[in-house]
């Protein structure tokens, strides 16, 4: 048989009301990028905010589920001379429709705010773009071709030698994005940027560079035996010295 236990004290509802405001504040003061760097590239400007606010509500969410479990359990538990089991209830017909409502709700804001965020990310320049670079899936490395260099600009990466992608710092290129096999990822984390390569199918994205710098690639759709090796390094490099970068591949390949 239980002890009776004392009344809740005060100070335990005052902690259960007030440790998960206190760390709502404290997160929102600090909403940093959350592992994301602001503005490193033009999807980072657009998608760095659904990233944010998927984890503050999903931390609200939590903290709430949280709440609901802990509170029973302080609060509701047995008391002396109390039957074996307390009142059974069922069909809660305004608690379940409550629950089938709001995880709907929160389902319908998150793709709303996806798929505007996903639209402004695919848009095409209505003129053209400064750049083309093309970049192919291979098992198991990428191949980077640069048009403006010539048909034969193709820099093939093996996973002995990954390849690196030269980017130019602040103007916008248009990426051509296809496979020779197999589906594949191109994905670049620190711009926020996946995209599929699909065998038979020609996928476009375009993006602009703004922090000079060497940031890792990666593919993430699991692609093969070897599909770990599929790295690369994405180069951002100024104008000039990208238009030198052109220059060398086209004295190299003629
Ligand atoms: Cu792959």
């Amino acid at each position: 048989m239980l002890k009776q236990r004392p009344q809740a004290p005060s100070r335990i509802i005052a902690l259960f009301l007030i440790a998960p405001a206190l760390l709502v504040l404290t997160g929102c003061s600090q909403v940093s990028g959350l592992g994301f760097e602001e503005n490193l590239s033009s999807v980072n400007d657009i998608s760095l905010s659904l990233w944010q606010g998927a984890w503050i509500a999903a931390g609200v969410v939590g903290l709430i589920t949280l709440i609901l479990i802990v509170w029973p359990a302080i609060f509701h538990r047995k008391k002396v001379g109390a039957p074996e089991f307390p009142k059974q209830t069922q069909y809660n017909v305004p608690v379940e429709i409550a629950y089938t409502i709001i995880p709907f709700i929160i389902v319908a804001v998150l793709f709303y705010f996806t798929a505007v965020k996903e639209s402004q990310i695919v848009e095409k320049s209505p003129t053209t773009v400064a750049h083309e670079i093309g970049v192919e899936g291979i098992q198991w490395s990428w191949q980077f071709s640069y048009p403006e260099a010539g048909p034969k600009a193709i820099v093939t990466g093996t996973p002995a030698q990954p390849p690196t992608l030269y980017v130019p710092l602040g103007e916008r290129v248009r990426y051509t994005i296809t496979s020779n096999d197999v589906v594949h990822g191109f994905w670049i984390p620190a711009f926020m940027i996946q995209i599929q390569n699909l065998p038979g199918v020609t996928n476009h994205l375009e993006f602009t560079a703004n922090k000079l710098g060497t940031y890792p690639g990666r593919c993430n759709i699991l692609c093969g035996r070897n599909h770990t090796q599929m790295i690369f390094s994405v180069k951002v490099v100024t104008p000039s010295e990208y238009k030198s970068y052109l220059e060398t591949l086209k004295a190299a390949n003629v």
